[in-house]
């Protein structure tokens, strides 16, 4: 796969495709983030921007994951001392999960967010920016919530991370981009360089084919869930064969297979007995989509697959929690 197939694959968004072009012409060394508010344990929605940061670490680029703690502070997420004892066990969840060590560097934000010039460029982003502005930005981040004073100050301190960390692309969800747009247009008023972004899918709730899987709401998939929880949650998916043009409903079980199962594995196999055919092997996402479609493939194979290589993925996280927990 060429470079930029490899940075930009599974990608919903590039911004720009140019800017992120240039990067995959000369990717040794290049800084690339995603920052994650401590909250929880590692889910499925962590772990897709994470594939992301696996590929750019095989790109050649240099990763840095910001454990945004005062960003987690400020959508109160809960105590600072929690905050920081969470960062801590989703940073070994991240290790345990393939980013490898020696090219992540871990970063908290208020190991450089509350610094004076820092801080002082903050306030400046606040002069300039209007609240209508920074309340768009945070629209998705912030959920159904009630805006508080902190949840203007959170985008502009993300868009100050980018600089702060001296970084050349930035990554994240695409409930991100308008913090990302944000800072495309800011960075320069203080006098800094417009960064790229790349912006991962949301995948769908896992029940319904709607909306977004999430923590808070629905099924989700974390490094909690047993072998057995795993297969439950899958088997109970919404996995229509094919497509209602008459509907925007995803089907869940395809993104998980498209998102998660094929960038981490060369091959699929889906076991089957003889009589129904015997087993099937897939390289990639496209094929097992089109024998889903086409019946080939049964949802409850497809399933029952999707449980087995997703459980291997979570596998080594659900263990390192453990022993953390223990
Ligand atoms: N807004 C992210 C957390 C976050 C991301 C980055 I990239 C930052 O520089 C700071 C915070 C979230 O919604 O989880």
């Amino acid at each position: 796969m060429d470079t930029y197939d490899l940075i930009t694959r599974n990608a919903e968004e590039v911004v720009t495709e140019e800017e992120v072009r240039e990067l995959a012409d000369d990717p040794d060394g290049k800084r690339v983030y995603v920052g994650y508010e401590p909250s929880g344990v590692l889910h499925l929605g962590h772990l897709l921007t994470a594939n992301k940061l696996i590929d750019l670490q095989e790109a050649g680029m240099e990763v840095v994951v910001l454990l945004a703690d005062v960003h987690a502070y400020l959508n109160d997420k809960g105590t600072f001392e929690e905050i920081r004892e969470t960062a801590e066990q989703m940073k070994a969840q991240f290790i345990a999960y393939g980013l490898e060590e020696e090219n992540t560097e871990f970063v908290y934000g208020s190991e450089f967010q509350l610094d004076e010039e820092y801080t002082l460029d903050l306030q400046e982003l606040q002069v300039s920016t209007t609240l209508n502005r920074a309340q768009r930005a945070m629209a998705e981040i912030q959920g159904g919530e009630t805006a508080k004073v902190s949840h203007v100050v959170y985008p502009l301190m993300q868009t100050l991370d980018i600089e702060y960390l001296d970084l050349d692309l930035a990554v994240g969800g695409l409930d991100q981009r308008k913090v990302h747009m944000l800072a495309r247009e800011e960075l320069p008023e203080l006098g800094y360089d417009v960064r790229p972004a790349l912006h991962t899918p949301i995948v769908a709730d896992l029940t319904s084919g709607e909306g977004k899987m999430s923590s808070s709401e629905g099924v989700t998939i974390s490094m909690e869930d047993s072998t057995e929880d795993l297969e439950e949650k899958v088997n109970s998916a919404f996995c229509p064969p094919t497509r209602d043009p008459e509907d925007d409903l995803e089907n869940p079980v395809l993104e998980l297979f498209e998102y998660h199962v094929f960038p981490r594995f060369d091959e699929i196999v889906v076991e089957r007995p003889e009589q129904y055919g015997g087993d099937l092997t897939y390289e990639e996402y496209e094929s097992l989509a089109t024998d889903l479609e086409s019946g080939e493939l049964h949802p409850a194979d497809a399933k029952g697959t999707l449980a087995t290589y997703l459980d291997e993925l979570i596998a080594p996280g659900r263990k390192k929690l453990r022993e953390i927990r223990d």
